[in-house]
Formats: structure tokens, sequence, C-alpha cells
């Protein structure tokens, strides 16, 4: 009997080789051939001859039971998602290594912290902590940056955030602080936010979050990019070397390119005009070669040095200001492969505080301790049982043995008789090793066991205070923003007012600006710290800004071309931003491209309906006569130069009068005329500065 076809089958068979579309360098849409003789098969290596049409009784009958190669396929598929993480689900990653700039044996007998010539392939992970997978990037949340460094003494997991603390001192507060955070579980939403009551209301009755949250609501949490964000292990470990000498440490990732982090109404706009926005970001830079970069900084101290603290190293709501014990920068990594899958291995890994390596050593910090456990018992449900080190992108890359056996998705065959330790029939079995395995560091431990706090932890508010004295006052008043929206999303007086009575602990003035915006003057509940927090010396190093030289490396600058645009000055502009180290992208009404003054079309790269110049480090208009005229009777285009004015970026402009009346541009601080190409050297230098705080509206 003929069969008919379905038209995708009959165009994929016209000729004698099967043919797919794919997109080449250049944008055109090529035929490609597969090579003949690699036929599709089932799981079971059976070569299948019509993967367009399933098995019916009749041409236009229903479908056979019989027909196993569609339920392999459809059933492969019903179970191609693995849970998602309950927390940080959204992530991306990347390959390196990581390189150290001298041996670090006076400390730590770390393998992979002892030899400069010896490069240790390493896997990170980037991630937002409260959204679900498929949330969008720029939520205002904690960024996750775990790395797994395959060392040649096994897998080291640093599983840090880009911020030094964390909310709460014990490990049994963990699963209340992540359910009030999630989706309110009566209405499913909000996705990805603390804006709502049930954080808010948590976080108020939690005293020892309110550092934590002056981290929070400051410009971190909405971070420019992964490759401009620091890192931290927050909680003290141990550094162990040779001879048992033991130090503390704290682990910092400080990243090349310096910290950026975008303003909230970026943020939102940027959710809407590209929710990938940082997993794009990253990905493009390694692709293009541009590779991200990170020092590894140590703070050392030991115990005398933790003894004058004012606070205990074993509470991770806690900092070591920089200016106390300055980072010792020990190495870098570098990041220069993108993940082959995303599912195989962004989402597959499996990330483990305690997967730890000789020289390394954990604190008693409880919330370190309780980490210690939950890591590995999740990947138990996640990844579907205890195998899950023998994924590709788990498995150490030194050698490893040991004699557990069998479970789900085991994928060894293992050979022989013996699987027990001690054995005598197996000489070539694995055994303990006194000199090379991992010894826990003596330490002395005393007292009687109870649910208790130490004393020591008790203070709750000088370190918040701390934190938001030493930022710069555009940090301030960034966070007294963040705090009156939150705060406005919350629908129960109480817990804002709850909130108003921290924050006036915190900072009378910071208390009292978020207390007008909100409308609640003189309403903040009364509240009596267990603690009077103390003024400390303010810490430079916590700031944002201020703290990188000016520069555009691995910034993009967004060129909108207008019809009749001068094609040497945007030539000239677009060399000179990419000899800064930065990406130009041309961006033009219509896609096909944009007249020059010359009447040649320039192709573009990207539409403006799809460019908001909140995907921009730094914008320039480009114009002719006439063409400024369509410009500035293109909403669009209008919203481009005014967003940009806003959020206090560098403007070029060439075309004058540009969008006058419309866009807000008038001539101010990082706001350059391109009159002649001797002004291209301003707009490089206003927009190596980045921002013109100055220009920031009052709210
Ligand atoms: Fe996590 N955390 N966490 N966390 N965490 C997880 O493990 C947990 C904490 C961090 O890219 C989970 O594999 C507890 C601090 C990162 O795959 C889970 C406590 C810090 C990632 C878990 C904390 C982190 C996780 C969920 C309090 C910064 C993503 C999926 C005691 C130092 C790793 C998973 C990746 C992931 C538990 C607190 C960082 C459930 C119980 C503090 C970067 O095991």
């Amino acid at each position: 009997m003929k069969r008919n076809k379905s038209p995708e089958s009959s165009l994929a068979k016209t000729s004698s080789r099967p043919i797919s579309f794919a997109k080449v360098k250049g944008g055109e849409t090529h035929q490609q051939s597969a090579p003949a003789d690699v036929p599709i098969t089932t799981n079971q290596g059976l070569p299948i001859s019509d993967n367009q049409n399933s098995l019916r009784a009749g041409t236009r009958g229903p479908t056979m039971l019989e027909d196993f190669i569609l339920r392999e396929k459809i059933t492969h598929f019903d179970h191609e998602r693995t849970p998602e993480r309950i927390v940080h689900a959204r992530g991306t990653g990347a390959h390196g290594y990581f390189q150290p700039y001298r041996s670090m044996k006076k400390v730590t007998k770390a393998a992979f912290l002892s030899n400069p010539a010896v490069k240790t392939p390493v896997f990170v992970r980037f991630s937002t902590v409260a959204g679900e997978r498929g949330s969008s990037d720029l939520a205002r949340d904690v960024r996750g940056f775990a790395v797994k460094f395959f060392t040649s003494e096994g897998n080291f997991d640093l599983v840090g955030n880009n911020i030094p603390v964390f909310f709460i001192q014990d490990a049994i507060k963990f699963p209340d602080l992540i359910h009030s955070v999630k989706i309110e579980p009566d209405r499913g939403f909000p996705q990805a936010a603390t804006a709502h009551d049930t954080f808010w209301d948590f976080i108020s009755l939690m005293p020892e979050s309110m550092h934590m949250v002056m981290w929070i609501m400051s410009d971190r949490t909405i971070p420019r990019s992964f490759r401009m964000m620091e890192g931290f292990g927050v909680h003290t470990f141990r550094l162990v070397n040779e001879s048992g000498g033991i130090k503390f440490v704290k682990f910092h990732w400080r990243p090349k390119l310096g910290n950026s982090a975008v303003l909230w109404d970026e943020a939102l706009k940027i959710n809407g005009a590209d929710p990938d926005f940082h997993r794009r970001d990253l990905w493009e830079a390694i692709a293009e070669g541009d590779f991200p970069e990170f020092e590894l900084g140590l703070q050392i101290f030991d115990q005398k040095t933790a003894d004058e603290f004012e606070f205990d190293v074993l509470d991770a709501t806690k900092i070591i200001p920089e200016e106390r014990v300055p980072l010792e920068m020990v190495g870098k990594m570098v990041l220069d492969r993108n993940p082959d899958n995303f599912f195989a291995e962004t989402e597959q890994v499996a990330f483990c505080p305690s997967h730890i390596v000789p020289g390394i050593d954990f604190s008693e910090d409880p919330l370190l301790q309780g980490r210690l456990f939950s890591y590995l018992d999740t990947q138990l449900s996640r990844l579907g049982g205890p195998n899950f080190h023998q994924l590709p992108i788990n498995a150490p890359k030194c050698p490893f043995h040991n004699l557990q056996r069998d479970g789900i998705h085991q994928m060894n065959v293992f050979k022989g008789r013996v699987s027990y330790e001690p054995n005598s029939l197996d000489p070539s079995a694995p055994r303990e090793s006194q000199d090379r395995g991992f010894h826990s560091s003596a330490r002395p431990v005393e007292g009687a066991i109870g649910r208790v706090r130490s004393e020591s932890f008790s203070d709750h508010y000088s370190q918040a205070r701390l934190f938001y004295r030493s930022i710069t006052p555009a940090e301030r008043k960034h966070m007294s923003n963040a705090l009156t929206f939150e705060l406005s999303k919350v629908e129960t007086e109480a817990i804002r007012l709850r909130m108003l009575g921290h924050l006036m602990v915190i900072d009378e003035s910071l208390g009292e600006a978020v207390s007008s915006a909100l409308g609640a003057e003189g309403k903040a509940q009364k509240i009596t710290p267990a603690k009077n927090p103390i003024d400390l010396e303010p810490s430079p190093a916590l700031r944002l800004y201020d703290k990188r030289k000016p520069t555009l490396d691995g910034r993009k600058v967004g060129l909108l071309l207008g019809a009749g645009f001068d094609p040497k000055l945007k030539n000239d502009l677009v060399a000179r931003i990419e000899k800064e180290g930065a990406k130009a992208a041309i961006i033009t009404g219509r896609i096909q491209g944009e007249q020059d003054a010359q009447g040649r079309a320039v192709p573009g790269q990207i539409a403006l309906s799809g460019s908001p110049s909140v995907l921009f480090d730094a914008v320039a208009v480009l114009a002719g006569k006439g063409g400024d005229d369509a410009l500035a009777n293109d909403p669009n285009a209008i919203a481009f130069v005014m967003d940009a004015v806003r959020h206090c970026k560098a403007v070029g402009f060439a075309g004058i009068p540009l969008l006058a009346g419309k866009s807000g541009l008038k001539t101010g601080p990082g706001i350059v005329d391109l009159a002649s190409e001797s002004k291209i050297g301003d707009l490089i230098s206003a927009a190596r500065q980045g921002r013109f705080w100055e220009r920031e509206e009052e709210k």
C-alpha cells in the first residue's frame, strides 16, 4: 500500500541523504547533509526506518500500542526533567581552571594550592536562590557562586554566594527561611521575589538577619554580570599544613573586571527584554574568547586574632572587615569553556560543602555543620540515588575506588568476590591510608550538649550598621529605595512597622527615610535589641562603587543608528570601543539595516524594538539630518535615550537637536555631543567611568 508522507518528511528525503537546515556563520540558512552511515536507532541499538510517522492502523486510523519506537521515544521524553534544586534552581555553568600564584604549603597541604605550575580544572555554577528554574535572571536575589575544583586529591567544592554573610546562624532555621521567601503556598506567587508578606514577616522576626538584609537590599543583588561580581565562601574554614599547623580562613573571589550592578528600574526592564541576560552574557563572553577571570583571596588568621574580634568567627552573619585581616591573593580562576550540554553538566552538577580535600577543614559554624548534611541528602532525590558521583560532571578526575556497591543508576560493573574491608582475598582491593588519607584536624570540644546559642552570637545590628555606613551615598540611596519598594509590597501593616523598627536600630536616618517614603513617619515599632549595637570603623572595602579603576573592559556599548549617520564616526567609535576591551552592538530601527550619509545600507545586529538601552553599559545615538527627526518620533528611540539618561549612563549623540524636548536629553555630566571626532575620547572616558550618580533623580 502507498503511504502518505508528511511534507517535512518528503522535504527531508528529497535527496538520497537526509537533510536538515542549519544556521551557519553570517546568518544564512544552509542545507546540511547528515552522514549517511549513522542511522538513528532506539536505545537498544535498533535502526529506525521512519522517525516522522507513528505506526497506524490504516492511513487515517488509530495509533498501534505495538509501536514500541514511539513509546520508547515518548517515555524518555516524559522523564527528561529531574526535580529542580530546592534552592538555587536557576543557574548557569562554565568550565575553566584554577592556578595558584605560588605555593601555599606554609599554611595548607592542599595540592591545588601548592604548585603554581599546575592548573586544576574547575566547573562553576552561578545561580539565583529563590526563583524556579525558568525564572528571570535579574530578580533581586543573592547569587550562588559554586566552584568544583577537580584536584589531584579529590573534588573540593567551594559552594559560596556573592554576599559574604547569611540570613541565619543555625541550619535548623533554613527550611523556614526558604519557605518564607519562595512562592506563598496558597497562591503560588510571587515568583523569584522577596517583596511579599511571608518573607518580611519571617525576616522581621529574625534580628540575626539584619546584616544580610543590608546586603540583599544593596545593589549587590542585581549584578550587571556574573563576570562582575565577588564571591565568598561565607563560613570560616580551617587550613591545615603538613605538620598539622592550623589557621582559620575565609575564602573570597574577586572579578578581574571589577564589580558592577544595574539599577532596579533597569533590572525590571531587563527581565522583560532579556530574561536570560546573565546567562547569555556569560555564554557569549566565553564563546568569544573573552574569558572571565576571578582571583582567589584568602583572609588567613589565627585563634588569637579570632579571640580579639567583638564577634564570633563561627557566626555566618558576620564578616571580618578586610581592613582588619587583609586579603592575600593566592591564585586565579579562568572560565574558558562553555558546557557542551546544559542538562548533563549545569543541571546535573552536584555541589556539596562536604566535598573537601586534605589541607582544608571545616569549622564548627552551626550553619556550615548543617550544610555538610543537606547537600548530599538533596542529591539523593534530585539525581535519583547514591551514584550521582559517577555522572561525568561530578566524577573526580583523580582515581577513585572504594567498596561501596550497587544502588540505583550504578554505572560500573565491579568484578570479583570482594566488596568489604579488611579482606585477605584481594590484595589489590583499596585500603585506608594513614599517609594520604584525610584527617579531621584535632580540635578541643567542651561543654554539655544542649539546644543553645552562644552569647557571642547575640550582636545583630553592629555589622548591619557598619555596612550601611561604609557604602557610598548612591548605594545608600538605592538601598533605601529598595526597602521602600519591598515594604510597599507588604500588605500587612504590622510587618512593615516591625521592619521599620529594625531599620531605626540599624541607622536612624535609614529608618526615617524609608518610614517617610512609606508614609509611616513616627510609626516604626519599637525594637529593643538583645545587645545594643556599637559603632565600628567604616570599611571602604564593602563599597560596590569607587572600588575599581574606571574601565570599559568586558562592557557593552549600544550604538543606535538613525538614517544619514556619519559612517566614519560610527567606525571610529566602534574601533575605540573594541580597543577598550568592550563590545559595540549596532542597533537599527529595522534589522535589515540603516542608511548612512552616503546612502549605503549598513546592517544592524539587533533591532531597536528588541534592545532597550538597559542592555548596555553606555550608548551613543548617531543620526544625520532627517534621520534624527525620524528617531525623535519613534517611542522606542525616545525611551532608549531617556532610560540611558535616567540610569546615569554615558550617552553620546551626533545629529542635533537629538530628540530634543522628548528624551529629556540635556547636556550634563557624562552626556557627550559627538560634534567632532575629537569628542570620541570624551565619550570613551565617560563610558569608562560608568555612571554619573549626580544625574540621579531625587527618587
Ligand atoms: Fe545552600 N543549598 N544551604 N547555601 N547553596 C543548596 O543543594 C542549604 C547556604 C548554596 O549551583 C541545595 O544541591 C542549607 C549558604 C549554593 O548547585 C541544598 C543551608 C550558602 C547552592 C542547600 C544553606 C549556600 C546551594 C539545593 C543552611 C553560601 C547551589 C540544591 C544550613 C555559603 C549550588 C543543592 C549549585 C544549594 C542547603 C545555606 C550556597 C538544599 C541547609 C550559607 C551556591 O542542599
